[in-house]
């Protein structure tokens, strides 16, 4: 007999669940019992496809350090934004997923009632003070029927959660070490963003946001 996938987050209590839609959830701490793991694949991601601030099509570079791991990873240069087999710094694939994130994926979605979810990418970003994440949609992928999941390490931020439109008004959610955001459906498109990191540091990550997110984007 294999073990489900939630057998790895055995729990006596239900999780603290905060609504942000209709179909958007944050479970609080809910990556606790993984987050040592996840901080050491991170590391070993690291190593072999290092942090990179890219440059967005219209010629900024992004205050976000990011990598990925997965069979497809996002990226952007001048020429737009896109997902890529191989990291185009060093022409590898990029790494593995660490099985345990996506158990813990796939965990959140059943927990928050979306069923099966099988990430082929995790967006792994890395924030300073200071660095932020201006309004965007999540919108590279090839269809929007999978949530996207966001785990959130280290330093606590707040995450801007808006509407339809980039000008909707937005409500600001904290999002602190081990919790972990999840949106689909109705919501799936919504814009968001974080606000500017404060330098706050992190008994276990020091001055630093880890945030990997998930996606199924092929
Ligand atoms: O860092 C976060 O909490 C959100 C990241 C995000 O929206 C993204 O990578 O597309
Ligand atoms: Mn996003």
């Amino acid at each position: 007999m294999g073990m489900t996938t939630l057998d790895l987050f055995p729990r006596s209590t239900p999780p603290i669940v905060d609504r942000m839609g209709p179909c958007a959830f944050v479970l609080r701490g809910f990556a606790l019992p993984i987050a040592a793991e996840l901080v050491r694949a991170v590391t070993a991601i690291d190593a072999l496809a290092p942090f990179r601030h890219m440059e967005t099509p219209g010629g900024f570079t992004m205050s976000v350090a990011l990598t990925n791991c997965g069979d497809l990873g996002w990226t952007t240069d001048r020429r737009g934004y896109r997902y890529t087999t191989v990291d185009p710094v060093s022409n590898q694939h990029w790494p593995a997923m660490p099985a345990t994130l996506r158990a813990l994926a796939r965990t959140v979605a059943i927990t928050a009632g979306f069923g099966a979810f099988e990430p082929d990418a995790c967006l792994v970003n890395r924030y300073l003070p200071g660095s932020r994440l201006s309004l965007h949609q999540d919108k590279n992928e090839r269809d929007f029927d999978a949530p996207i999941v966001s785990v959130s390490l280290g330093m606590s931020a707040v995450f801007l959660f808006g509407g339809s439109a980039r000008s909707d008004k937005t409500t600001r959610v904290p999002l602190h070490h081990g919790d972990v955001a999840i949106w689909g459906g109705e919501d799936r498109l919504r814009y968001h963003g974080v606000m500017p990191l404060k330098d706050a540091p992190h008994p276990l990550l020091g001055a630093q946001r880890i945030n990997l997110t998930l996606r199924k984007a092929g």
